[in-house]
This record gives structure tokens, sequence and C-alpha cells, in this order.
């Protein structure tokens, strides 16, 4: 360690709440690191932890990689299926966290008497376009995709898409919806993330937090 790598280099920490934090908490917790409240418990958007020069940044869970690859947060914790939409650029993956596990998943009407005809191409709506656009592409299947932020499920009730692709854990929602899972594209668990400089500046540091989270990761 250098002498401007000492043990109070600031370290910032993105993540989102709910799932995302719930299930990190745990790993930050076996790094010493223990935040003075739960993201979500109150309105601050920055949460201090019992190591002053460690600070979480609460953003949403689509922000995380924005807020490491631009050097705002050293570290985030975000989603496989969330990184692959942003790309990864200025971004190390140095760890499977193996929580927040889901599956993507290409979904449609359970019953196919409901489903909208398909004149010309097939629409397929999600948040998910970069994805879904490449898993069609490879297959050689030409889909019209339809870009959402939330509530996926409901394109294909009100004919708005003829699918969607969406993350699904328990199935409970599309089921509670009408549809069924009907291609799985990919499993899906959360990273940590490192910004490619912070990587470099903060070396030992971060390479030890690396450490003692792979240690505590569960097999
Ligand atoms: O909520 P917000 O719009 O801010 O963002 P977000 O929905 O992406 O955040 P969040 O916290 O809900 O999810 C963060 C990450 O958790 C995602 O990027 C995924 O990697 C992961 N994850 C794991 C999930 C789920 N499981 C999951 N079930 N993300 C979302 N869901 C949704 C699912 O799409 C469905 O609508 O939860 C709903 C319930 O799922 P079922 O299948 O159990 O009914
Ligand atoms: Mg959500």
């Amino acid at each position: 360690m250098t002498s401007a790598e000492t043990g109070n280099t600031p370290l910032i920490i993105a993540l989102s709440k709910g799932r995302i934090f719930d299930e990190t908490a745990p790993l930050l917790a076996a790094a010493g690191i223990e935040p003075e409240e739960a993201p979500g418990s109150s309105r601050k958007l920055i949460v201090g932890t019992n190591l002053p020069d460690v600070k979480l940044l609460v953003v949403r869970a689509s922000d995380v990689p924005t807020y490491v690859q631009h050097g705002a947060a050293d570290l985030g914790v975000a989603g496989k299926d969330v990184l692959l939409e942003h790309g990864g650029e200025g971004l190390y993956e140095p760890l499977d966290l193996k929580i927040a596990k889901c599956k993507l998943m290409v979904a449609g009407h359970a019953d196919p008497t409901q489903a909208p005809p398909v004149e010309g191409r097939m629409r397929i709506a999600t948040k998910y376009i970069h994805t879904t656009r490449r898993y069609f592409a490879e297959r050689g299947e030409q889909v019209e995709v339809i870009k959402l932020y939330g509530s996926m499920e409901l394109a294909p009730l009100v004919g708005l898409a003829h699918r969607i692709v969406d993350v699904v854990d328990t199935g409970n929602t599309l089921r509670a919806n009408g549809l069924e899972p009907q291609e799985h594209i990919m499993d899906i668990s959360s990273r940590l993330i490192v910004n490619k400089a912070s990587m470099k500046m903060k070396h030992a540091r971060i390479k030890e937090l690396i450490r003692v989270i792979g240690d505590a990761v569960a097999d």
C-alpha cells in the first residue's frame, strides 16, 4: 500500500435500495461496512457507514453503472441485466455476487387464443432493448422492439406488443396477468463493478475489498 493509499482513502459505493441493498448488506458486513441507516428508510441519497471513509450512494438500479463509469462512485452493485444494457464501458466486473438472482425471459399470452395476431413483424416490449435486439438477431428473427420503462406485462394485454422480454423470479407477476415464460434468454445475478481509474488509484483498498467480499459470496 502506498502512502496515498492508507486506510482513509475514501470509497464511494453506488447501489439501489430494495432487493440489491438487502442482499448486499451481509456482504458489506463481512467487509466490516455497516450502513448508518438502510437506504429507503429515510430520503437520504448519501448514506454514511461506520467507516468514516466509506459512503453509499442510493441510486436507481439502472443508474448504478453510469455513476461508476464516470467515477462518481468507485464501486457499485448492479444486475447483469442492467450491465448488458449499459454496455460496461469504463467498468470492471470482478465479482459475481450471486444475489438478486432471476432469469431474463421472453414471455407471452398463456392462452394463445388471447394473443393478438402477428401481421408483419412481431412486436416485443421491454426495457432491455439492446439485449432483446441481440437475442432475436442471433436467432435470425426480425422483430420490432418497443422501449418501455416498467409494467411490461401490460403491453401484450392491450395489444401494444405480442410478447415481452423481462426478468422473472417466481413468475407470479406474469401469471397474475395471464402471461407465461416462453423462452429463457439467460440467468441473471448481480455483480460488483469497479471504476477503471479507481481500480488503479485505490488499488490496495479495492483489491482487499474484492477479496473479502469474494470470500463472503455464497456458493
Ligand atoms: O424499480 P426500479 O425501476 O427503480 O428499477 P428495477 O426494477 O430495475 O430495480 P429492482 O430493485 O426492482 O431490481 C434490481 C435488480 O434485481 C434487477 O436489475 C435484476 O437484476 C434483479 N432482480 C431479481 C429483479 C427481480 N429479481 C424481479 N423479480 N428485478 C426485477 N424483478 C421484477 C420482475 O420483473 C417482476 O415484475 O419483480 C417483479 C416480480 O417478479 P416475480 O417473477 O417474482 O413475480
Ligand atoms: Mg423494480
